[in-house]
């Protein structure tokens, strides 16, 4: 069957259903778009705007949930929805919690748009790659804009980082996520998300202790990336009462 997948680079919805589809072994054609422009080839194919969507053969399936359930109906074995628990933390982690990273992601890019043209680097399609260089810094305001990365938003984010890092540390204690043998839609959903906020430099302090950085980080080594997006975004009076948490 042909399988495709409708990403664009890092973006840790489209990581995770990639990589549970690594884990079922079932071969997926990408389709890379740009963020921003994005919104145009997701809106005509699959009426919605967001990334990933998939097609299976001739049926479309939308929004990550959506295609690790159609994963599993393509390929039953190993099942990425083992148990009820599973299904409630992967609901979690698809909700209100996976908004954070974008926050961080595009709050910093606005800040710092330059970054637009090292993060360019890591893209596969050399089309993707160029428009980031050429139109890095509207792209980001834009980005910034739609998903509401405005200073108040990220600074609650902040203060709640501890509550949620503490919540995945505990699913991962009773076993619900963090088997790297058998992971599953809830290891691919939080994880990914966990993943991603190591890529911003400034968070970092606050993100080492935890078991389940690490966790995320075996899971999702292409955030492991050592220089990551340069510190100094962050306002240090955000970060320091955190530091002591
Ligand atoms: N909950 C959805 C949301 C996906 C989502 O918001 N994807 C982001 C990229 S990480 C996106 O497409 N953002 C661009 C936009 O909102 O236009 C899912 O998991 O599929």
């Amino acid at each position: 069957m042909d399988v495709r997948f409708y990403v664009f680079t890092d973006s840790y919805p489209c990581e995770a259903v990639l990589a549970a589809a690594r884990h079922k072994e079932i071969d997926v054609r990408r389709v890379d778009l740009a963020p921003v422009l994005h919104a145009f080839v997701m809106k005509a194919v699959f009426g919605e705007r967001t990334v990933p969507g998939a097609r299976f053969g001739d049926r479309k399936v939308h929004g990550s949930t959506a295609i690790f359930h159609a994963l599993d109906d393509v390929r039953p074995d190993p099942p990425l929805f083992p148990t009820p628990e599973v299904e409630a933390a992967e609901a979690w982690g698809a909700g209100p919690f996976q908004d954070i990273g974008r926050r961080f992601v595009w709050f910093h890019l606005r800040g710092r748009p330059a970054e637009m043209r090292r993060w360019a680097q890591r893209d596969e399609d050399p089309r993707t790659a160029r428009i980031k260089r050429v139109l890095g810094a509207p792209m980001a305001a834009i980005a910034a804009r739609a998903n509401d990365a405005a200073p108040e938003r990220v600074r609650a984010d902040l203060a709640a980082l501890p509550e949620h890092l503490a919540h995945v540390d505990e699913l991962i204690a009773r076993g619900v996520i963090g088997n790297p043998d058998a992971p599953n839609a809830a290891d691919f959903q939080i994880l990914s998300s966990v993943a991603a906020w190591w890529v911003i430099q400034d968070l970092r302090p606050l993100l080492s202790e935890h078991d389940s950085v690490s966790t995320a980080l075996r899971l999702f080594p292409r955030y492991a990336h050592a220089d990551g997006f340069s510190g100094g975004v962050i306002p240090p009076a955000w970060l320091e009462p955190l530091r002591a948490v």
